[in-house]
């Protein structure tokens, strides 16, 4: 049941312009940059803000994508158990030295994040890895936490926010939803 839209299309640009400008002021430019989305909206948010840094330093930086998925204990149902953890990623250049910025839709445990940071490592040593998520809906059950925020929108553990993109869902804006 919707309960709420809390970005519109030009909200969600003005919030990814945003983004953009904080990634590159908190480090001095786009040099050694890469953008990592996690599928399957992380994806095209890290489209959007590699356009963006475009647009603004006219620097295009790498992206790349990573697949996390929940591994199931269990194969017919999710259980409190399952971990996700990493099935594919897709990362053409080399991470070694370089900042790689995590770029997904919701941070919610964090736990996605957590396996995103161990397959990131597992192909070599960043410099740094920060992040960035569209929405924060908190409930974090580890020591994660984003360095860039789309909008922050705190939830029960009831609601669920829909997060639509033009790139994969025809439209674009995110709402809040009670289960
Ligand atoms: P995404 O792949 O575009 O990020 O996690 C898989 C999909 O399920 C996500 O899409 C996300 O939009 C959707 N989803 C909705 N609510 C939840 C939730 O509470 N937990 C998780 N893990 N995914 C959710
Ligand atoms: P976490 O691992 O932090 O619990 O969850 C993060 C992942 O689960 C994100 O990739 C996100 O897509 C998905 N997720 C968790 N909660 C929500 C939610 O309320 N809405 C949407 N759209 N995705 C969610
Ligand atoms: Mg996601």
């Amino acid at each position: 049941k919707k309960k709420a839209t809390v970005l519109d299309s030009p909200a969600m640009n003005r919030a990814l312009t945003r983004m953009a400008h904080e990634i590159l002021e908190k480090n001095k430019g786009a040099d050694d940059l890469i953008l990592v989305g996690i599928k399957t909206r992380g994806v095209p948010l890290a489209k959007r803000l590699q356009q963006k840094i475009k647009q603004i330093e006219n620097i295009t930086v790498p992206t790349g994508e990573l697949d996390i998925t929940l591994y199931r204990d269990d194969l017919e149902k999710v259980t409190s158990n399952d971990e996700p953890e990493l099935k594919s990623s897709s990362i053409d250049v080399d991470v070694s030295g370089k900042l790689v910025v995590l770029v997904d839709d919701v941070l919610y445990t964090g736990r996605t994040v957590r396996a995103a940071m161990d397959a990131v490592i597992d192909l070599g040593r960043p410099s740094q890895i920060q992040l960035g998520v569209l929405i924060d809906r908190g409930h974090r059950e580890l020591p994660i936490r984003a360095d860039y925020v789309g909008k922050n929108i705190p939830t029960s553990e009831k609601e669920i926010i829909v997060v639509q993109l033009d790139e994969v869902d025809e439209d674009d804006h995110v709402s809040i939803y009670e289960k």
